[in-house]
């Protein structure tokens, strides 16, 4: 079923008009409406007049999360505080908190995007869905919650903190979605696993986001747990969970244009880029009244295309994440993507997917060591295997980001298990 297919199957051409009225009347309200955006058009000798469609976007200011801290925490709101019904933060983990605010009407249209990307993951009224990301100041709860009450489904509100009620109440419930971060998901089935009972719960599909994975952890928790695991993309910024989402042939992520207008830029010349070039990914929110952005860095890299899904959709379509522009790790001059670790580690298929990239310097060299957990067998039976596996983790690594790696295998759970966005990093270089 395609949810809104008015809205997922227009041409390019009337997507094209549709997001060039509405940018038009964003870029009219937040001129009069939100001081700090009229100042930077006025610094530019930019008119609202002068934007009269997406074809016009280039000339528009980018807009930063320094901007949300600049202006911290209600300077870009866009309406009265009296309409704002909802706020949400962002952790941030540095500096002030970035605050975002919502109308009513801004509830309504973000429940009907999350609702769009379960009903692309085929749920429907008669699911229960399990939302186990965290509520709170946190958009993934609530963001996840409205959406599957707008879906009709029944939704439990388990947020995090409490694995076996959760795998008591999915087994006990018959729960047949769960929404919540992928690696926690890990956890879950993990703990399934070792009470035996992965052949007791009826789970269908998992929706899963809020940090980078791969699509081989995908496959691995389709496989574990026999399920359909979509990606969902969001950021509070912009709105939250449901920004975009994947279908079922999970061939990139299906932004809902209609709501959000992305583009493709350089990270370092802020030029555009083409379809199929990867770049750091901009929004523009051309519905939005609590606080619309205009042209925000998002610092997410990925590309865009715009050839029709398989699935029906027109709908742009952003490819799995490639990481951050800010996650990007220097390690002996060599640019490093956490997610290129794990690739190689679940692409060799030896070990437990968790693991801990921890950078050092010592003598002004750089120094790199990957923590990876392996089965409790290579500390009895197997140990004098061990030698061989962490030579073969290392070789699979040094073929993935060009470095060498101290590879050091550890004893199952010895890693810090996530409920929200796992730490895959510790630079001890910056704390120095
Ligand atoms: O993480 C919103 C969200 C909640 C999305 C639940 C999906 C599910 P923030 O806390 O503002 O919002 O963090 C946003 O998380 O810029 C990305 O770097 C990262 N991120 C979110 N979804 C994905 C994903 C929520 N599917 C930041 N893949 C974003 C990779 C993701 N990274």
């Amino acid at each position: 079923m395609i949810w809104n297919e008015a809205k997922e199957c227009m041409s390019r051409d009337e997507m094209r008009a549709l997001q060039s009225a509405r940018l038009v009347k964003t870029v009219d309200r937040v001129y009069h409406n939100v001081e700090y955006y009229r100042k930077k058009m006025q610094a530019l000798g930019i008119e609202p007049g002068d934007i009269k469609g997406v074809e016009d976007l280039h000339k528009l200011p980018f807009t930063t999360k320094d901007d949300l801290r600049d202006t911290y925490p209600f300077g870009l709101f866009a309406v009265p505080q009296s309409q704002i019904v909802r706020v949400h933060a962002s952790s941030g983990t540095t500096g002030k908190a970035t605050v975002v605010g919502y109308t009513r009407k801004d509830i309504s249209i973000w429940s009907e995007c999350v609702a769009r990307a379960f009903s692309q993951a085929g749920l429907n009224r008669d699911d229960i869905i399990q939302v186990a990301y965290g509520y709170g100041l946190f958009t993934g709860g609530l963001g996840a919650h409205y959406g599957a009450e707008n879906l009709g489904a029944t939704v439990v509100p388990m947020s995090t903190g409490n694995t076996k009620k959760l795998t008591t109440m999915m087994k006990d419930f018959g729960v047949t979605a769960i929404a919540c971060t992928p690696s926690y998901l890990l956890h879950i089935a993990e703990t399934l696993e070792a009470d035996g009972d992965l052949d007791k719960i009826k789970l269908k599909a998992a929706i899963c986001g809020a940090e980078p994975w791969t699509e081989q952890m995908r496959i691995q928790i389709e496989e574990k747990l026999h399920i359909n695991a979509h990606d969902i993309y969001g950021l509070s910024e912009i709105m939250g969970p449901g920004v975009a989402c994947d279908c079922q042939y999970h061939k990139g992520l299906h932004v809902y244009e209609d709501h959000f207008l992305p583009e493709i830029i350089d990270p370092k010349t802020f030029e555009p880029l083409g379809e199929d070039e990867t770049g750091e990914l901009v929004f523009t929110t051309i519905t939005k009244e609590g606080i619309p952005l205009i042209r925000y860095r998002t610092k997410d890299l990925t590309s865009i295309n715009y050839g029709k899904c398989e699935c029906g959709r027109t709908l742009a379509r952003i490819s799995r994440f490639k990481g951050r522009s800010d996650d990007m790790l220097i390690i002996r001059g060599v640019n490093v993507f956490p997610s290129q670790v794990e690739a190689a580690l679940l692409e060799l298929g030896e070990t437990a997917p968790y693991y801990m990239i921890i950078v050092d310097r010592v003598n002004n060299l750089d120094t790199l060591e990957i923590q990876v957990e392996v089965g409790e067998e290579y500390f009895s039976d197997k140990i004098s295997e061990l030698e061989g596996l962490a030579n073969r983790i290392g070789h699979a690594i040094q073929q993935a980001i060009g470095l060498s790696a101290k590879i050091k295998l550890v004893e199952p759970k010895t890693i810090e298990r996530s409920m929200s966005k796992a730490v895959r990093v510790i630079d001890k270089r910056k704390l120095v």
